[in-house]
């Protein structure tokens, strides 16, 4: 007997509405679900694959110790054992958490790893967002008071979409959820609107705009300069309605004055004329949207260059107006105004480096230095939580190593791959089908405000703990209970959440799951919710449960005052001058990685940043440059065991320009030399004009061919880890963040 269900999607920000055929405990096929209110049918191909990767053979279904497979309870003892001695030795900061990028797709993700990081209590608290998007958070941090209020690019209205550094056609976008991010691209052009791609490649999405121009990898804070030095100096800014909501236009002005289009032309390899010509289409526009991702964040100046990407929206009068970028209202959150304190970063350093934290963490580029240098509080024991820095961080052939010194390591991962081959400890989750699905996070990114939960599709194994229960008794053994019943944690974290409802109110909670009750709570006494009775039209759990091709919540809405956290009620261009910031303490920190010193206002770390940007202007730029890319059937280091996915001729070659080929005597399919400050390898050439001159593209997440992992099919075809390549030393120093595009290489025919 066959049934259907329906699902979100987990493996992107795109936040699909799937649907699932299921066969007895199986699901046999996957495709988009054609009554969804928010992808109406859309799906790639990893969504499509969702049955493949649940049934994976290579899958672990069973915890390891020391490689061997071993029960639950035998697991979480050697957890207890390992971590409690560790903790009792050295104290707490001698243990580290990584968590990766899936953190975000999980229900676990977005309930128990707050409470897990409380748990811990160590400095060392390390993510996938230093290798992504936390210039972004910085920069949202200064200018709207919280590193969360993202304003997203609000495509289905915008007029001109100016997109840097972004591939959506096979990202399918990042920091804005909008599933089928092509098809509202091409709705775009057909009702007269137009958008131009800046990239160093020509991608997919490159070719299908109304314009493509080349950049040199790192210039867009020159470029993006020089479009508000053009506002300023034309007279063509024009904040409008925003005009009385923000301050310190004079300030950014001044910061601009040395960034003339004929300066920074070359830099950028964009003409003078056509960066004028931007900030002039940009002003003019009845709305337009600059919209940034991977290529203005993962790069030396990506908050300055986060920050002018909002610059521009702001001084064009586009924050917060339909066609512009505008904030989304997700409804597990409310929309009530509050003032903040400012956002801060630097509230400790690291020990090794003296980064600075942000947003309680410390840049993973520096989780070796912490595992390698001897001290107190060194590292020595590492939690890993749905990560693979071996593949996805910056000189990732040291990590590895670190990682093989480690007295204490255990990782919540349902493969054996590179990272977790050193774990003395792995912990598999339930896969997705038997896990309730909701996007914490997306749904607060979404290009369109709408909710959707999906329930498990196939009835709890047995033999696998839902991630929840890991987590939660990963947090009780961190917090030394001698008792690690998952159901502690799930009562007390429900009596917190129940703290601001009425006592007649709790009984009324639904769910079957901990976290679906945790949900319940927070869809009804967010922005939409029924108040438990108060809006009886309003959402709560049974009501997306009703609904499972979920529930439209209409266009995004102007919203800024309910937004905004500073503590001036403002937006502030130049960030809180209560807000004491601090980037790398210039005494602890490489010469590679400048920082300003601790305890500057945002202001002062902008200005610092400026001025190290006009500096850079004067820099060499005849060495070739190396840049990451992204396949449509590709997700990170984490899908290639999938046979669908990894099909095909090789995917992981050195892309490089026609000119460099022939003046390196490289032809395609020849094999080269990669070396970079961190390390070498050789890699299948593929000579194409899609990659500018003095530039080469290769994909991240590859490598597989290391023993000790159980992933047969990546194997076959496992490329090489670019990473190895990437330098853990250059930072972008305002946010922590890793620089993996841009990365000076020499490279040699073989
Ligand atoms: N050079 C270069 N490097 C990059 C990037 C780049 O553009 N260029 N991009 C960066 C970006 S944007 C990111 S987000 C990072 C990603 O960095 P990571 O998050 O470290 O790596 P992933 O490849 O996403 O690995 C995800 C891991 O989670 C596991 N997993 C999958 N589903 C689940 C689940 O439900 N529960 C648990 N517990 N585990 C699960 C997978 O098996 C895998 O081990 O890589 C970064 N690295
Ligand atoms: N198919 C697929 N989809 C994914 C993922 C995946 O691995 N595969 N990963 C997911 C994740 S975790 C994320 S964060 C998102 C990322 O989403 P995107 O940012 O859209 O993804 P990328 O393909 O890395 O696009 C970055 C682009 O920046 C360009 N670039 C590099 N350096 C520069 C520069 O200095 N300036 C400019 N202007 N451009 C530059 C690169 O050539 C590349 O085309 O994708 C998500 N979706
Ligand atoms: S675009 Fe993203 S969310 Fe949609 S089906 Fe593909 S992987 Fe899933
Ligand atoms: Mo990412």
């Amino acid at each position: 007997m066959t049934r259907t269900a329906y699902r979100t999607c987990p493996f992107c920000e795109a936040a699909c509405g799937l649907e699932l055929t299921v066969d007895g405990d199986r699901v046999t096929a996957a495709r988009g679900d054609r009554e969804h209110v928010f992808s109406h049918g859309f799906v790639c191909p990893k969504g499509a694959t969702f049955g493949q990767l649940t049934d994976d053979p290579d899958r672990l279904r069973q915890p390891l110790v020391n490689g061997r497979e071993a029960s639950w309870e035998e697991a979480f003892d050697a957890v207890r054992a390992g971590l409690r001695k560790i903790i009792e030795r050295y104290g707490p900061h001698a243990l580290a958490v990584y968590l990766g990028n899936p953190n975000a797709h999980t229900m676990s993700g977005g309930l128990y790893v707050t409470p897990l990081i409380r748990a811990l209590a160590s400095r060392n608290v390390y993510s996938a967002s230093t290798v992504d998007q936390m210039p972004k958070h910085v920069s949202c941090g200064y200018l709207f008071g919280n590193p969360l209020t993202i304003p997203v690019p609000d495509v289905d209205r915008t007029h001109l979409m100016l997109i840097l550094g972004a591939n959506p056609w096979e990202s399918n976008g990042s920091l804005a959820t909008a599933a089928d991010f092509p098809g509202r691209l091409k709705a775009l052009q057909a009702r007269g609107g137009r958008f131009v791609v800046v990239d160093p490649r020509r991608t997919v999405t490159a070719s299908h705009a109304d314009e493509h121009l080349f950049i040199r990898p790192g210039a867009d804070a020159f470029l993006l300069f020089g479009i508000v030095h053009t506002l300023f100096a034309e007279g063509l800014t024009d904040l409008g309605d925003l005009a009385p909501s923000v301050e310190g236009v004079a300030e950014v002005e001044a910061l601009a004055a040395d960034f003339a289009p004929e300066r920074v032309a070359d830099a950028c390899g964009i003409p003078a004329e056509r960066i004028r010509g931007l900030a002039r289409e940009l002003a003019a526009a009845p709305s337009a949207a600059v919209y940034g991702r991977i290529g203005t964040c993962t790069v030396e100046f990506g908050t300055l260059t986060s920050w002018l990407v909002d610059v521009v929206n702001i001084l064009t009068g586009n924050l917060d107006r339909p066609g512009g970028v505008m904030f989304p209202l997700a409804p597990h959150l409310s929309d009530q105004p509050k003032r903040g304190k400012g956002f801060r970063t630097g509230r400790w350093h690291s020990r090794v480096r003296g980064l600075p934290e942000v947003k309680g963490e410390l840049p993973v580029a520096t989780l070796a230095d912490e595992i390698e240098t001897p001290g107190d509080e060194q590292v020595r024991a590492l939690i890993t939580i749905a990560g693979n820095p071996v593949l996805s961080t910056p000189n990732s052939g040291r990590l590895d190593r670190a990682l093989a010194g480690l007295d204490f390591m255990v990782s919540v991962d349902p493969y054996l791959n590179e990272t977790t081959r050193h774990a003395d400890v792995v912990l598999p989750p339930t896969d997705s089908a038997r896990k309730g699905h909701y996007d914490f996070s997306f749904l607060a990114l979404s290009v369109r405000n709408f909710a959707a939960y999906s329930p498990p599709v196939l009835p709890p194994e047995e033999s696998v703990p839902d991630e929840c229960d890991i987590l939660a008794r990963l947090t009780l053994i961190l917090s030394g209970q001698p008792d690690s019943d998952p159901a502690l944690l799930h009562d007390f974290l429900l009596q917190q959440a129940l703290q601001r409802v009425p006592a007649e109110h709790h009984d009324a909670v639904t769910g079957d799951h901990p976290a679906e009750r945790l949900l319940d709570v927070a869809l009804r006494t967010g922005a939409y919710g029924d108040g438990f009775g108060a809006r009886p039209d309003g959402l709560s759990l049974q009501k997306l449960i009703d609904n499972p091709h979920g529930v439209d919540l209409g266009p995004l809405r102007p919203r800024l005052a309910s937004a905004l956290r500073t503590p001036s009620g403002k937006v502030e261009l130049l960030g809180s001058s209560s807000a004491a910031s601090s980037a790398a303490s210039p005494a602890a920190s490489p010469a590679a990685s400048p920082g300003v010193s601790p305890g500057v206002s945002p202001a002062a770390a902008l200005a610092g940043e400026t001025a190290r940007l006009l500096a850079a202007l004067d820099r060499r730029r005849d060495e070739m440059v190396l840049v990451g890319r992204r396949h449509l059937r590709s997700n990170n280091s984490w899908m290639h065991n999938v046979p669908a996915l990894i099909k095909g001729r090789d995917r992981c070659t050195l892309q490089i320009n026609p000119a460099d080929a022939e003046r390196l005597s490289l032809a395609d399919g020849d094999t080269a030399q990669v070396t970079s400050r961190a390390g070498g390898l050789t890699v299948r050439v593929e000579v194409t004009d899609r990659v500018m001159p003095g530039v080469v593209s290769l994909p991240h997440g590859w490598g597989h061919d290391v023993p000790g992992t159980r992933l047969s099919v990546a194997a076959t075809s496992p490329g090489v880890n670019s990473n190895v390549l990437t330098d853990e030393l250059v930072i972008d120093p305002l946010s922590g963040n890793s620089v993996l595009n841009g990365i000076p290489v020499e490279i040699k025919p073989t």
